[in-house]
């Protein structure tokens, strides 16, 4: 399919530069991949809220509230215009942009954002992230509001890759991770930058090491295709059949299906459950970094069936 395959090159374009991509970010993308019929959605609770911003084809940019004071941060905002339309909507001060890493799919959109809203402060954990004004790395905080905010370096999908995770001090709520390029919801991100035994370290050291509640908002509406690769590899998984089913009817009514959380990642997520004996048995492996290696390979050419 046409669309689907220029967006594909989303991600090559990003790691070929930042520059191509800007201009394809800000001014020349073909208005019929600027999907109307993505529903917007909030995830409300009493003390951070989120709105998901459908952007591209499936990328997602995340509008971040601190429900006390009215100051929020944006996640990858590459369709600068949609956001403004948000933060107008919520009347929020929008102070602060998080990238999860420098494509330009996620980061392309930094220098028209900053442009038309200066001194915003733009975080990143690589220098090929536009407008970057503060560097961040591995456990670096920072606050939103009243909303704490700590840095998860996650190396692996490019080397900068940050994932940002959101609490709040003495909410009985769950907190919130924002996976970018890393954790999909059922899969995880190509190895542009970086290793097997790095993707083990992020998924399941740093990730799944957060709280099981953690809600889990990524960068792209993926998760039918990844879980019907999951299924490919666990056929006998009811959890991957389960969620497949409700995400295929999620996604027809227009929904987005994220967030999830971290504990349902670990039941049906392969990337998750390479020290699972079914994953390791379908890659013929014993070991979960060589597992992990075996099915992200075994991914990068797998063939979506169309039922
Ligand atoms: N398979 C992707 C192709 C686009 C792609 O390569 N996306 C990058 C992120 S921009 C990626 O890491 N995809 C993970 C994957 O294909 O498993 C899709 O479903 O559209
Ligand atoms: C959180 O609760 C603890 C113990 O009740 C209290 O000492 C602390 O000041 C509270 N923190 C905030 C930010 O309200
Ligand atoms: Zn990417
Ligand atoms: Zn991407």
């Amino acid at each position: 399919m046409l669309l689907r395959s220029l967006v594909t090159g989303a991600c090559t374009l990003g790691v070929l530069g930042a520059a191509a991509a800007l201009k394809l970010a800000t001014g020349q993308v073909p208005s019929a991949l600027l999907h109307s019929d993505r529903k917007s959605v909030t995830v409300a609770q009493k003390d951070m809220k989120v709105e998901l911003l459908p952007a591209l084809t499936d990328n997602y940019m995340y509008l971040l509230i601190d429900e006390d004071t009215r100051e929020a941060a944006i996640v990858d905002p590459v369709e600068p215009i949609k956001v403004l339309d948000a933060i107008k909507k919520h009347r929020v001060r929008l102070t602060t942009v998080l990238t999860t890493h420098h494509h330009w799919d996620h980061a392309g959109g930094n220098e028209k954002l900053v442009r038309l809203l200066p001194g915003l402060k733009v975080y990143g954990g690589d220098d090929r992230v536009g407008a970057l004004t503060q560097k961040v790395s591995h456990s670096s905080t920072l606050k939103v509001g009243s909303l704490n905010v700590k840095c998860l370096f996650t190396p692996c999908h490019t080397t900068g890759h940050i994932c940002y995770f959101v609490t709040k001090d003495n909410s009985s709520e769950p907190p919130a991770v924002f996976t970018g390029d890393t954790l999909f919801i059922g899969g995880c991100g190509k190895f542009f930058e970086g290793t097997p035994d790095e993707m083990y370290r992020a998924l399941i050291e740093v990730l799944g090491r957060l709280p099981p509640e953690t809600r889990v908002y990524c960068g792209h509406e993926y998760t039918i295709n990844n879980l019907k690769f999951a299924r490919h590899v666990e056929p006998k998984n009811e959890a991957v059949r389960r969620k497949l089913s409700w995400a295929k009817e999620t996604y027809s009514n227009g929904e987005p299906t994220i967030p999830s959380t971290m504990a349902e990642e670990f039941t049906y997520n392969p990337f998750m459950r390479v020290r699972e004996k079914s994953v390791q048995d379908h890659a013929g492996k014993t070991d979960p970094i060589a597992t992990m290696g075996s099915i992200r390979k075994e991914k990068d050419s797998f063939r979506v069936p169309k039922e």
